[in-house]
């Protein structure tokens, strides 16, 4: 499951729109952006879904939540609020197959989602 579109993004082997990059996670725009700030925060490690996560990578998701709070900061949106989710499985809507946060922002929210 390591040769994912995101995987190959986080390599460098195809081109995204990268907003912030550190050792552990690389984060770049939404190709199909549903809100004017649109942001997929992934970990490097190639990890499925959340539920393939572990014990193991409690610090590494905590750095993906870390570095949402950093893009929305930067994206000009974390005082007027923005949302994060990660899809699990396709009920959910997931369509990747390697673990990402949508960081989305810009305009007013509605709860519940679709
Ligand atoms: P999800 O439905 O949670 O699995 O979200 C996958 C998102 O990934 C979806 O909003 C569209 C985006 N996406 C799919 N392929 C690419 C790509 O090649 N580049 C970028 N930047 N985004 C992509």
């Amino acid at each position: 499951m390591s040769d994912t579109i995101f995987a190959k993004i986080a390599a460098g082997e195809i081109p995204a729109d990268i907003v912030y990059r550190d050792e552990h996670v690389v984060a770049f725009r939404d190709l199909n952006p549903q809100a004017p700030t649109h942001v997929l925060v992934i970990p490097r490690k190639p990890i499925p879904t959340l539920n393939d996560a572990g014990p193991e990578d409690a610090e590494l998701l905590g750095r993906l939540m870390l570095a949402a709070a950093k893009i929305a900061e930067q994206e000009g949106i974390a005082a007027e609020g923005y949302r994060t989710v990660i899809n699990c499985n396709a009920g959910a809507g997931q369509t990747v197959y390697h673990l990402h946060l949508h960081v989305i922002g810009g305009r007013p929210m509605q709860w519940p989602p679709g």
